[in-house]
C-alpha cells in the first residue's frame, strides 16, 4: 500500500504541532517506596520554567508549562507568567491538587462533610483565579476521591456532590477558559472511584456545557482498553479536551510515552487526525515521572515520540484506506496503516527541525549544550522541588 506523498503538508502540520510539558516532570519523583533525589534538579517554579525552556529550544515544539498548586505556588501569578514569557513559554494547564492534604482521606469534593468539600471548592476556585493571572486556557481536574470498602459511602451521592462542585467551578470560569475533566480507573481508591471513567467524566461534562471536556490520561484504564476508541468517539462528540500522555505497562506507571507501546501511541494519533484533532483546540500534554532516568532529555525524549506517531500517523494515505474500507478489502485497509507505522520518520522529522532553524538531534543537541552540567554545578543547597506541597 502506498504511504502519502505530499509531504510538505506533512511537514506543515508537524510543525504547527504542541506537546506541553508538565512542571512537575522537572522534579524528582518517585513510588511509595522511595522518591530518588537527582542533583540538578529545580527548586522552585522558575527553575522548572528554565528546564522547560531548553525543551522547548531544542524540540521547537514545547512553549507551554503545565503547573499543578500548591505544587507551583508563588506569591505573584502573573510575574511568574511574565518569567515564563521570558524564557519563550507560556503557562499551560493549571493542575489542581485536592489529594494531598490530610482533610482529604475521604475525598475531596465528594467528601460526605460539607466543611472539606468546602476547602476543596475554595482550592479549585483559587486555580480558576490562577489560570487568569497567568492566562491559562485549562483547568485540569483530576479527584483522586472515592472509596475502598463497599458500604463506606453512597456512591450516588457521591456524584451528586461531584457534580454541584463541577457546576460552581464551571460558573468561574472565565473566557475562553476551559475545564478538563480528567478520569482514572483506580488508586488512590481501591473500591470505587468517583470519576473511573471517560463515560462518568462525559456525563458531567456533556451536563455543564461547551467548556467542560475530558482529558484522556492514557495511563489510566484498565489493561486491554482501546483507548484510540474512547478518542474517536469523544472527538466524534466534541468533548475531548486533550491528553495526558504517558506510557504504562501495568497501572498508572507514568513512564515515557511511546516507550511501552509506540502502536498504541500510532494508532491514538491516526485518530486524533481523523477526527480533525491535529488543532490547538486538543491539548497535548505530557502526564509523566522520570523516577530513575534524567529528566531534561526524557521529557524531549517523549516530545520525540509524540511527534514521531505523529508523523506515521500523518503518512497515512486516506484515499487508498478508505477505498479498502469501502471495497471490504481488510488485508489492503490494514496494510495502509502498517505500512505509514511502518515508515522510519526520523529523517523527515530531522527535516522538519531543520527548516524550524533548530538541531536535528535534540537529544545530542541538549546533551552538547552544558545544560545538564550547569545546573548540577548552579543549583546548589535550597530544597529540591517534588511532590510534596
Ligand atoms: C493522577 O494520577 C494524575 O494523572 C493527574 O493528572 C494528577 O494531576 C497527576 O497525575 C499528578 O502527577
Ligand atoms: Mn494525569
Amino acid at each position: 500500500m502506498p504511504i502519502r506523498t505530499d509531504l510538505r503538508a506533512v511537514k506543515a502540520q508537524l510543525k504547527a504541532q504542541r506537546v506541553e510539558t508538565a512542571s512537575w516532570a522537572y522534579a524528582n519523583s518517585g513510588t511509595r517506596f522511595k522518591v530518588f533525589a537527582q542533583s540538578g534538579v529545580p527548586r522552585t517554579p522558575r527553575e522548572k520554567l528554565d528546564d522547560a525552556a531548553q525543551v522547548h529550544r531544542h524540540t521547537g515544539v514545547a512553549p507551554t508549562v503545565a503547573l499543578h498548586i500548591p505544587w507551583d505556588r508563588v506569591d505573584d501569578y502573573a510575574a511568574l507568567a511574565r518569567y515564563a514569557e521570558e524564557q519563550g513559554l507560556r503557562i499551560g494547564a493549571i493542575n489542581a491538587n485536592v489529594f494531598q492534604d490530610d482533610d482529604y482521606k475521604l475525598g475531596s469534593v465528594c467528601h460526605p462533610d460539607a466543611a472539606v468539600r468546602r476547602k476543596a471548592l475554595d482550592h479549585l476556585l483559587e486555580c480558576a483565579e490562577i489560570m487568569e493571572a497567568t492566562g491559562s486556557r485549562d483547568l485540569k481536574l483530576w479527584f483522586s476521591d472515592g472509596t475502598n470498602y463497599p458500604g463506606q459511602d453512597d456512591i450516588r451521592a457521591r456524584q451528586d456532590r461531584l457534580a454541584e462542585a463541577l457546576a460552581a467551578v464551571y460558573e468561574r470560569l472565565g473566557d475562553g477558559r476551559r475545564m478538563l475533566l480528567e478520569y482514572k480507573l483506580f488508586e488512590p481508591a481501591f473500591y470505587t472511584t468517583d470519576v473511573p471513567d471517560w463515560g462518568t467524566a462525559y456525563a458531567h461534562c456533556l451536563k455543564l456545557g461547551e467548556k467542560a471536556q475530558v482529558v484522556v490520561d492514557t495511563g489510566h484504564h484498565a489493561p486491554g482498553t482501546n483507548i484510540e476508541f474512547i478518542v474517536a468517539v469523544l472527538l466524534r462528540e466534541r468533548k475531548l479536551g486533550g491528553f495526558d500522555f504517558n506510557s504504562r505497562f501495568y497501572a498508572d506507571d507514568d513512564l515515557m510515552v511511546g516507550a511501552a507501546d509506540p502502536f498504541q501511541l500510532f494508532r491514538i494519533m491516526y485518530e486524533v487526525i481523523r477526527g480533525g484533532g491535529l488543532t490547538p483546540d486538543i491539548a497535548f500534554m505530557l502526564d509523566q515521572c522520570h523516577n530513575i532516568e534524567a529528566k531534561i532529555p526524557a521529557i524531549i525524549r517523549s516530545v520525540m515520540n509524540v511527534q514521531e506517531a505523529t508523523a506515521k500517523a500523518l503518512l497515512v494515505d486516506h484515499a487508498a484506506l478508505e477505498a479498502a474500507q469501502r471495497d471490504g478489502d481488510v488485508l489492503s485497509a490494514n496494510a495502509a496503516l502498517m505500512d505509514a507505522y511502518s515508515t522510519d520518520v526520523r529523517p523527515l522529522l530531522a527535516d522538519v527541525r531543520e527548516e524550524l532553524g533548530i538541531d536535528p538531534d535534540p537529544v545530542g543537541a541538549y546533551h552538547r549544550s552544558g545544560w545538564a552540567q550547569k545546573i548540577v554545578d548552579e543549583r546548589v543547597g535550597g530544597t529540591q522541588a517534588g511532590w510534596g506541597a
